[in-house]
């Protein structure tokens, strides 16, 4: 079952109301408050958002802002990293499946507090995508843009480097589904859920980092869990 999130004009919110009793709505506001990491005039906000949602078969809970799932064309789909680097990668399928795949078991948490333990992650290490294109001096932070049109996510280059940030293609050991973001999506171990944007196809090397699409709805651009 998908969660159609729609923008925040007409809908503020991750945390989806319609269609879901309050008790349950409140509950996982609740949660999310308990985190610590929601700020009460953005829970005001959110608590006047409306969408609906169901937990899929996967413990996951799918999460679209466009209210849609993007559709790709694998022939002519590439996964580009440019901005400030030496050497700008355009990388179709066959290029992302011939490299040799890192793996990451990890649990997927997002901010409003339900999170699926023991998760196979297989891509690429950002680390070693990041090698290739060799980012110039002045790059301190990675932009992320999605094929949705309008999701998009940053992270400070060092934590890009660490061992926990992958560019995802198989997802416990089958190709990532469209729900999940086909064809790759961002995981990003020891941060919430949003900074794992789906439908990932540019990765931009800046000075600066954009602002996300939560991050310009209050949620902190540091998603770090604990
Ligand atoms: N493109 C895109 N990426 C996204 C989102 C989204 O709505 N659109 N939601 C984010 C949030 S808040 C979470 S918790 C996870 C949820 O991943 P899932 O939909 O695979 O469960 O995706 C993240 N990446
Ligand atoms: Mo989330």
């Amino acid at each position: 079952m998908v969660q159609h999130l729609r923008r925040p004009d007409d809908a503020a919110g991750e945390f989806g109301t319609k269609n879901m009793p309050r008790r349950v709505f409140l509950g996982l506001l609740g949660g999310a408050a308990a985190l610590g990491v929601i700020a009460p005039g953005i829970q005001a906000k959110l608590a006047g958002s409306v969408v609906g949602g169901a937990v899929g078969l996967d413990g996951y809970q799918i999460y679209t802002v466009t209210g849609g799932i993007p559709t790709f064309d694998p022939a002519t789909y590439r996964l580009r990293v440019d901005g400030m680097v030496r050497r700008p990668l355009s990388l179709g399928l066959h290029q992302l499946g011939a490299l040799r795949p890192d793996t990451l078991h990890a649990t997927f948490q997002c901010v409003t507090g339900w999170q699926v333990p023991n998760q196979v992650f297989e891509g690429v290490n950002l680390s070693r995508l990041l090698a290739e294109a060799s980012p110039l001096s002045g790059a301190r932070y990675l932009n992320f843009y999605s094929f949705d049109g309008t999701y998009t996510e940053s992270l400070p280059i060092r934590v890009a480097l660490g061992p926990g940030a992958m560019v995802v293609t198989h997802l416990d050991g089958k190709p990532l589904s469209a729900n999940h973001g086909a064809p790759v999506r961002l995981f990003v171990d020891h941060y919430y859920g949003y900074k794992s944007i789906k439908w990932l196809s540019r990765i931009e090397a800046s000075s600066q980092p954009i602002t996300g699409y939560w991050e310009h709805y209050g949620y902190p651009e540091n998603a770090k869990i604990g």
